[in-house]
This record gives C-alpha cells, structure tokens and sequence, in this order.
C-alpha cells in the first residue's frame, strides 16, 4: 500500500532530506565508469555508489523523435491536443509490467508478447532505446550473458517498459524486488540474489533546471526499516539514523542504473511536461553467467 500523501509531507517537511558528499553516482561512460569500479555490477550490489550514470546513452534529439513516435502511435496523448478526454491517471505504461500483471502468469506472458511485436514496429528507422540500456548493461557487465527474462520453457517476460509521469505524479520511499518485497517466488527471476533497475531519461516535466528528480537513499531495505517505509515516515527514519542521500541528476538521453533495494523515491512532479523514462529491472547474482532483463 502506498503511504498516505500528507503523512510522508509532513515528515518530509519536519526532517529535510541530507545530501551525502561521500556517495557519489560513478559517470559519464563507460570506460570512466569501468576505469573507478573494475566490478560496476560489484558496486551496486554492495551500493557503494548510489548509480551509475551514462550521459547520453541514448542521443537527446531521438529522445525527441521518439516521444513524437510514441504520440504518432497514440500510444501516449498528444499534449497540443486540447480536445483531448481530460486523463483520469497520473502514469500511463507502454509494455508489460510484471508489478502489474504478475499475480496471473500465463496472462503476463501473453500480454509480454504482444509487447514484443508492438517493440518490434515501434522503432522503425531510429535508434532502438531497448538496445541501448542492453548493450549499456553488456558493457557494465564483461563476461555475462545479458538477456530478456524467460521462465524454464522459453516464455520471456517484457523487455522493457515506457512510463508516462503527469501531473503530481509521485513515487513514495520504497524498494523493489520480485524476491523480498513481491514475493513472486514463482516467476524464474526469483533466482537472482541482487535486483536493480536501468532507466532511460526521454523527457523531464520541466526544461528550466527545476525538473522532478530521482533521489537515492544510502540505506539497503531491511526488516528494520520496513514500518518506517509502511508508514509513508521515512524521512524521519533517515533523519534518527543520519541516512544521506543522493538526488540522480538527469537530462534527455542519460541512464542510469541502481540497487533497487536501496530506499528510493521519485517526489510529485511540478513542472508542465510529463516526465516519461524507458525502464527494465535486472536480476543478478555475483556467479551467475546470466543476467536477466524485464519490466
Ligand atoms: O522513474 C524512476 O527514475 C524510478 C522509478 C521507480 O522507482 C520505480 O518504477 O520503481
Ligand atoms: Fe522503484
């Protein structure tokens, strides 16, 4: 259950969150990135950096292109058009989300490979942004096989899945795993001992310098703070037990990669534009040759 709204403002507002000087995301590229953490998949399984970051992965004028190819397909709405039905939700998802559609399996299946073909067209004659956080992760992780998620007889999972923020649109302080939070211990990527998530910025609500960011929380979820989290009082937790954080900046075209059991919050948007990312979660365990992709 998401925490109530106004309990985690006024926590928030009574305990403002601490920047860390001494957590920093590993950036720009690759070879930078490699060059300070030989293990980059090491260094997010310990957190010793709250991400890394990719400047643009993918090239800020696509990013562009590919927003007017998402309304093009009317997969999103376009925001010119004012005869549009006023929207009804604050987040709209182009793929397959196991989140979502995970408690009925062969449904999910289903529903991920209709996404596969919807994939398959959608990129016609620009560059695939769902190549480029798989090649970004091939690069982060030399000697694994990365791949779509797949249960034992083939089935795969969604590759990847665009998500369209408006209005106030928040994520509250969480984590996610399929393994300790969900308990999807019927889906083939239960076997992973370590999840993270690659998420491609395409477009921030706001173009001014005063765009809704990530924050990421140097604190790995456990038990112990799991009432805090439940509560929607956080902040207060973080503040009893000098938790610091950092706040992801991104612009057009970066990725970034993180530990998604590390406390994490995107806060409500403010700005006009809808914040849309292109996102994937990542199973890995230090000695497994695979590394497994989904949504
Ligand atoms: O949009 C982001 O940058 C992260 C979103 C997130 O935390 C999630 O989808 O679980
Ligand atoms: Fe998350």
């Amino acid at each position: 259950m998401e925490p109530d709204r106004q309990t985690l403002l006024a926590h928030l507002k009574a305990n403002p969150r601490r920047h860390d000087p001494n957590w920093k995301a590993a950036e720009p590229t690759v070879q930078n990135v490699l060059q300070n953490y030989p293990d980059p998949m090491r260094a997010l399984c310990e957190a010793a950096v709250p991400a890394l970051i990719l400047r643009q992965a993918f090239a800020p004028a696509n990013c562009q292109a590919l927003v007017e190819r998402l309304i093009s397909r009317k997969l999103m709405p376009d925001p010119l058009d004012t005869a549009n039905p006023v929207k009804t939700r604050t987040r709209i998802d182009i793929g397959t989300s196991l989140g979502f559609r995970g408690d009925d399996q062969e449904a999910f299946l289903r529903h991920a490979s209709g996404t596969f073909e919807l994939f398959n067209s959608i990129f016609d004659g620009m560059q695939d942004p769902v190549d480029v956080i798989y090649e970004s992760l091939r690069a982060l992780a030399p000697g694994k096989t990365v791949l779509v998620a797949h249960e034992p007889d083939g089935r795969r999972y969604g590759p990847a899945i665009f998500r369209v923020h408006y209005d106030d649109h928040a994520y509250a302080p969480h984590f996610d795993s399929v393994r300790l939070r969900e308990k999807r211990l019927n889906y083939a990527v239960s076997r992973f001992q370590h999840q993270f998530a690659g998420v491609l910025c395409l477009q921030n609500d706001a173009t001014d310098g005063s765009s809704t960011q990530s924050i990421m929380h140097r604190c790995l979820w456990s038990p112990e703070v799991q009432p805090a989290i439940a509560e929607g009082s956080f902040h207060a937790y973080a503040a009893q037990h000098d938790i610091g954080c950092c706040r992801v900046e991104l612009n057009p075209g970066d990725l970034y990669f993180f530990n998604t059991r590390c406390i994490h919050e995107v806060p409500a948007l403010q700005g006009n534009s809808a914040r849309i990312v292109l996102a994937v979660f990542i199973g890995y365990s230090p000695e497994d040759g695979e590394i497994f992709v989904w949504s």
